[in-house]
């Protein structure tokens, strides 16, 4: 790749829309937080993949837990979260749509009221802050912690969505894939849904989800996570695919992320073919850029290299990316505009 289209990935402007708090936290921000708790004996290199390096689905889960120890005070929210509003803005992102599971921790006091208000603080201190980047906030609900918690975690997305000047705009569904199913769910989907809250589900991304996805897509969801064994050559259904392009529910696809978490073989066997042949609405996100070593730019020089996208290509996916996200749609107006003023002139 030469400096100059390198560049070109950098500086153009994108919106990121697939992006877990945790997920994301950047290996200095990382050494930050090692350094703040020496008892946890955790080294740094721990939170990571590397390039080159593969883990299991599961393994990557395991990765999860110990940044979550790391990570348990509002301090420690506040910190990570501006941090990474500020990365992606150093990215060219100039929306983001940034989600997170609120939890408790009762060492420190934390509460997931107070979680959900300090990721809100982080936004409102960047923008004060003059940070170019405009950021929305989904509630994550994490499958693995069953029905009565997604519910409640569904009534305070509700209360935030009322309370927060349009912050927080939607629900996002989760966690291990392997653990639990989504039709215990469905009731607080449903009623995240009835609400107004905008659904982005994370949807077969291992083979054995198919009558979930069925399930799933009855809400229906606004957005569908990865969708990595949706279409029939992955073990996926005509049927599933109909439904998908039919509704023209826009799919979130993380290609670093599924190679480096082995769900899918080379980046080369990525889905992002089958779903952009069929001029389906994809858009290109990082999962957790942290965990996963990766930024925006590089997805984006990734998925052009690998299926020889021109720059116009390139360009149009970024483009189309602002109508798959849930900003309102005067603001969806004014990213259009910025990214015409934003047009690269070698175009
Ligand atoms: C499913 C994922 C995920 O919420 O603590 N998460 N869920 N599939 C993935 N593919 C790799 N990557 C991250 O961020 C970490 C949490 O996000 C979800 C998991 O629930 C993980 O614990 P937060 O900010």
């Amino acid at each position: 790749m030469d400096k100059e289209a390198d560049l070109f990935y950098r500086q153009i402007p994108k919106v990121e829309l697939h992006a877990h708090l945790n997920g994301s936290v950047s290996f200095v921000t990382m050494e930050k937080l090692v350094a703040r708790k020496p008892h946890l004996n955790i080294e740094s290199s721990r939170t990571a993949i590397r390039s080159g390096q593969r883990r299991t689905l599961a393994e990557c889960f395991q990765v999860f837990k110990v940044i979550h120890q790391l990570v348990d005070s509002e301090e420690d929210i506040l910190m990570v979260a501006k941090s990474v509003i500020e990365e992606f803005a150093a990215d060219g992102v100039k929306y983001l749509e940034l989600r997170s599971t609120p939890r408790e921790e009762p060492k420190t006091g934390l509460t997931k009221r107070r979680y959900i208000e300090t990721v809100l603080e982080a936004i409102h201190q960047c923008k004060q802050e003059g940070v170019d980047i405009d950021v929305r906030f989904l509630v994550a609900v994490d499958r693995r912690n069953g029905p009565e918690v997604a519910m409640e975690t569904v009534k305070l997305a509700e209360d935030f969505m009322l309370s927060s000047d349009g912050v927080v705009v939607g629900l996002d569904l989760s966690g291990d894939p392997t653990v639990g199913h989504g039709k215990d769910l469905l009731p607080a989907l449903q009623r995240a849904r009835n609400s107004g809250l905008k659904l982005a589900l994370h949807m077969s991304e291992v083979p054995s989800q198919k009558e979930e996805s069925e399930l799933l897509l009855d809400l229906p969801p606004d957005r569908i996570g990865h969708g990595t064994f949706l279409h029939p050559e992955a073990g996926g259904s005509d049927s599933l695919v109909d439904k998908i392009c039919k509704l023209n529910i826009p799919l979130e696809l993380c290609l670093t992320s599924n190679v480096k978490g082995q769900t899918v073989p080379s980046y080369d066997k990525h889905h992002f073919q089958y779903w952009y042949e069929r001029q389906h609405p994809c858009v290109l996100c990082t999962d957790d850029k942290g965990v996963f070593c990766t930024d925006l730019s590089q997805e984006y020089q990734l998925t052009a290299s690998t299926f020889g996208l021109s720059q116009e290509a390139v360009w149009t996916l970024s483009l189309q990316a602002i109508h798959c996200s849930f900003a309102p749609e005067a603001l969806k107006h004014s990213l259009v505009q910025r990214w015409a003023e934003l047009r690269p002139h070698i175009l």
